[in-house]
């Protein structure tokens, strides 16, 4: 199990933070082995001394930067590095910790510190830090050089998995061709995706805080747990403020409950007319050594709700909740998987313009950024873990659950304090009518609950209802399906038969409220067709329309969302289902409405209005 906090980098007047965000030198390893990095050991001096560098805008995906194919498709080691001048009171203040962050970097990476190595990292999504401040001090003359190394190959024990395949016919390929397969929809997108930062705290310091709400009646239950790190004698002052800053509750114990009376309740929006209430939290912890006193002081934001299943319905402050909302991905036009705020308010927009009231995070954690953002607006998010592509049997092997299970540690770690999110996700789409599939799924989702006992867990699945595996261990089933699309392509008079069985085979076997978790079918814009065919506007229509006449007779009984495949277009591998990316958008890439848009525009209004 983890042992330290992973509190997001926030300011406070104990803390400082500084953006590394800009310009990096990179370079990608084009040696044949892909090691030379390694054996010449690039971090030990100036990345630019030891061969050419371009110019490498962090956080973005590089694949899309540069006009070279190779660079786009490369798997491998790639090299960024950038120097930061440190200010001077961080390098004087033995009292001060000084942290490298690094929001999320896809897949396997090293971080480097004036030629030392302060970490490593596996796995693409997830934040990771070191503690860098005795290697700023050793010589406070020199700039502080950051070198990250990140590489991007998928193996059967990654998540997603992927793995390698060697082209040895050479009538067919050239000499060392090789081929990086992966058993999911999306580009492998790969480079430093989120935000690089340093941030200080004091010595003695917070270091993590987690927060589980519940109400009684008026009264809001605020059941809080501090943990601190290197304070040998230490007090706490934990206060709980309301919106407008006037003092609720407050205890000095590093753990226990506050109460909140005359509770506002944190409510999804269109749920309520004072949706997303959010508290805020200051813990201040003062401390003391022999040499020093220390102050901390971190505040977050909390939304007190509850969430709960029955075997029909999903309770948000024991109010039935209806998800009608979206799959997005991390997706755009040249930055790729990089985080990017226009980006990010120009979808809040858009989903709050359709609708909207909930996401899931198809097909792995997304920026924390957006989580708060979820928070603040009231909408709802299922919160998958990277476990996308789980089709291949050793994938199933004991190093790959173990892998799963960190990244199951990691996850809850980061987001656990979080009002939006209402529901794990531990897979999408794995190959769960496989018999490993049963043990790894029991142990996966018992960890989970272990880690949080206060939300429910899923995986999503698109296999056979008698056959899966790991369906008996769900709270909640989420169900892919994409009738007249992926089967019988073109016969839109399938979907009321089929749908209907599919939820019917389902709710019988197990009794659980049932989520469609992905539905819908490509069109590329400006494609018209009618009567509709495969891939125009109005198919993408007809096949929304149809489902959502199912949804409408099984939503009264256990159906207890419908989530479209997919907010927008994004990017794919290369493939013959796929021009230039997977187009089952109904927004474009650029964010332009399809018709389908406006049908769910339609729609989602309604159900607000009809569940109000
Ligand atoms: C699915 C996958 C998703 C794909 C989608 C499609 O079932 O979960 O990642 O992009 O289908 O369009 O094929």
């Amino acid at each position: 199990l983890l042992d330290t906090g992973m509190l997001f980098p926030r300011e406070s007047s104990s803390r400082e933070v500084k953006e590394l965000n800009g310009l990096w030198s990179f370079r990608a390893d084009m040696s044949p082995n892909r090691n030379q990095g390694f054996d010449s050991a690039w971090y030990k001096s100036r990345l630019a001394e030891t061969g050419p560098v371009i110019d490498m805008p962090v956080p973005a995906s590089y694949n899309d930067i540069t006009q070279d194919s190779t660079l786009r498709d490369f798997i491998g080691w790639v090299w960024y590095e950038r120097e930061v001048v440190v200010p001077a009171r961080w390098i004087a203040d033995e009292g001060t910790r000084v942290v490298i962050r690094v929001g999320s970097a896809h897949y396997y990476s090293v971080v480097w510190v004036n030629g030392v190595k302060v970490t490593e990292h596996n796995g693409g999504h997830l934040p990771f830090e070191a503690e860098i401040g005795s290697l700023i001090r050793k010589d406070p003359t020199q700039p502080c050089r950051i070198t990250i190394a990140v590489n991007n190959t998928l193996t059967l024990e990654t998540l997603p998995p992927g793995s390698i395949q060697h082209m040895d016919d050479h009538t067919r390929y050239p000499k060392d061709f090789f081929v990086q397969n992966i058993y999911f929809d999306f580009f492998n997108y790969a480079g430093i995706h989120r935000p690089v930062l340093l941030y200080t705290t004091p010595k003695a310091y917070v270091d993590d805080i987690t927060v589980v709400t519940d109400f009684l009646n008026n009264t809001g239950l605020v059941r809080y747990n501090v943990s601190v790190k290197d304070a040998a004698i230490a007090t706490l002052n934990v206060t709980l403020m309301d919106k407008d800053g006037r003092l609720v509750a407050s205890s000095s114990a590093p753990a226990g409950v506050l109460k909140v009376v005359d509770v506002k309740l944190w409510w999804p929006y269109l749920m309520h007319e004072n949706p997303a209430y959010l508290y805020s939290m200051e813990v201040r912890l003062m401390a003391a050594d022999e040499r020093s006193t220390y102050e901390d002081v971190y505040t977050i934001p909390v939304g007190i709700r509850t969430v709960n299943v029955t075997s029909t319905q999903f309770l948000i402050n024991n109010m039935p909740f209806y998800f009608h909302g979206v799959n997005k991905h991390e997706d755009s036009d040249i930055r790729g998987k990089g985080f990017d705020w226009p980006l990010i308010v120009k979808d809040f927009n858009l989903m709050k313009w359709m609708g909207a009231n909930s996401f899931r995070t198809s097909h792995y954690p997304y920026a924390e950024e957006i989580l708060q953002m979820c928070d603040r607006h009231g909408i709802v998010v299922i919160d998958e873990c990277p476990g996308v592509g789980i089709k291949d049997i050793r994938s199933f092997r004991n190093a790959s659950l173990t892998h799963h299970l960190d990244v199951m540690d990691e996850l809850v770690r980061r987001d656990k304090n979080h009002a939006s999110v209402v529901m794990w996700s531990v897979a999408n789409e794995p190959a769960s009518e496989m018999p490993p599939a049963e043990f790894y799924f029991k142990t996966l989702i018992k960890h989970t609950k272990a880690l949080d006992p206060t939300r429910p867990v899923t995986y999503v699945s698109n296999s056979n209802y008698a056959r899966d595996k790991g369906a008996p261990f769900v709270d909640v089933l989420c169900i892919n399906s994409y009738f007249s699309w992926y089967h019988d392509p073109g016969h839109l008079e399938v979907i009321p038969l089929q749908l209907n069985t599919q939820f019917e085979d389902w709710y019988k076997k197990y009794q659980k409220p049932i989520i469609q978790s992905e539905y819908g079918a490509d069109a590329v814009p400006g494609l018209h067709s009618d009567p509709p065919m495969m891939f125009t506007e109005e198919y993408q229509k007809a096949v929304l329309q149809s489902c959502h006449k199912v949804f409408d007779q099984k939503r009264k009984q256990y159906v207890i969302g419908e989530l479209i495949w997919n907010f927008a277009d994004f990017m794919t591998t290369q493939g013959i289902t796929r021009v230039v990316g997977n187009k089952k958008g109904v927004f474009t890439r650029n964010r332009q409405p399809k018709a389908a848009a406006f049908i769910l525009k339609e729609r989602y209004w309604r159900l607000a209005n009809e569940t109000a």
